[in-house]
């Protein structure tokens, strides 16, 4: 899939959003406005908005624990979402879920996911549901590396093989499980490799350059729409910050984020759009600006916004009460 100038535009303000929205949830975060934990995924801008590029806003997106890009790049509402870090009754998830656990169907963004590999099992499932619903939408699961290692991932790809289901398996490898290295980690050379096995394509792509995701996934979500079945994209990046906001990142050196930083995904697509006299200072400049100011309506949303109601924690359960009607 070759992207258009204005599409290569959006996806430009796409990967801005993302970016600047994960620093400034690092920052709230930092001063105490957000609670609990967070996951941020600065350095891996291009396979959030180079997956979802490559879908249409009814197909289905299975997210991880590191997720506010998935939702952002899929269309999701950045005043929902910064609600939903907040715990804010006005966010996605009314405010029970948090960071790990934000959802928004409107977009088809079936759920960021604190069980590692668990979009993995969940994506034949919703397959199953597309096919038998009889639409040409596509459902495409991301998975860490670490994920990759788990058995519900060999579960999911086998089963979606089988049933020949119209998805997408895109591991989002940034080299690390938390603090365990993929090379003490991870057998067989490549986790795309592995698709080979299940009898499906494979194919690994360099993670921080959106235009390779984007091709790589058109592909694989194209295969999917003529009922060919399941593909496994495994984009190689580098996360930038912490595995968890606060982590001291003692097991890896400070190289490793210098040779992310190097590799900018932002930097490598303002550098594309440049060099096709798509893009101006003035030009990024407005981008800029106005994808800040999005950022900040969404703190102020936030911020005005109250916490849940304490009855609303019996809400939106599924709850067996034997003793009620
Ligand atoms: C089933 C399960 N086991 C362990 C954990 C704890 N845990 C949270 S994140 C993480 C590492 C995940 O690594 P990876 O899948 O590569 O994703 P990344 O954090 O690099 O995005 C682990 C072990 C978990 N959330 N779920």
């Amino acid at each position: 899939m070759t992207p258009g100038p204005d599409q290569l535009l959006e996806m430009y303000a796409a990967m801005l959003r993302v970016r600047l929205f994960e620093e400034r949830a690092r920052e709230l975060y930092a001063g105490g406005r957000i609670p609990g934990f967070i996951h941020l995924s600065v350095g891996q801008e291009a396979v959030a908005v180079g997956v979802c590029a490559a879908l249409r806003r009814d197909d289905y997106l299975l997210s991880t624990h590191r997720g506010h890009g998935h939702l952002i790049a899929k269309g999701g509402s950045l005043r929902a979402l910064m609600a939903e870090l907040y715990g804010k009754a006005s966010g996605c998830c009314k405010g029970k879920g948090g960071s790990m656990h934000i959802a928004d169907a409107s977009v088809g963004y079936l759920g960021a996911n604190g069980v590692l590999a668990a979009g993995c099992v969940l994506a034949p499932g919703v397959g199953l549901s597309i096919q038998m619903r009889k639409t040409d939408q596509v459902v495409v699961a991301i998975f860490g590396d670490g994920a990759a290692n788990r058995g519900p991932f060999h579960e999911g790809v086998n089963l979606a093989a089988l049933w020949r289901a119209p998805a997408v398996f895109v591991c989002e490898n940034n080299r690390w499980a938390s603090t365990t290295a993929q090379a003490v980690s991870t057998a067989g050379g490549s986790i795309a490799q592995r698709a080979a096995g299940y009898g499906i394509p494979g194919v690994t792509v360099d993670g921080n350059e959106v235009l390779a995701v984007v091709e790589a996934v058109g592909e694989a979500v194209a295969r999917a729409r003529r009922g060919e079945g399941p593909s496994l994209v495994e984009a190689q990046t580098i996360r930038w910050l912490g595995h968890y906001e606060g982590d001291p990142q003692l097991y890896r050196g400070k190289d490793e984020v210098a040779e992310g930083r190097g590799r900018d995904p932002v930097g490598r697509l303002r550098q594309v759009l440049e060099e096709r006299n798509l893009l101006d200072a003035a030009h990024a400049a407005r981008i800029e600006a106005a994808v800040k100011g999005e950022i900040d309506d969404a703190v102020a949303f936030a911020e005005a916004s109250p916490l849940p109601d304490a009855r609303a924690a019996f809400e939106d359960l599924f709850a067996f009460y034997p003793w009620r009607d």
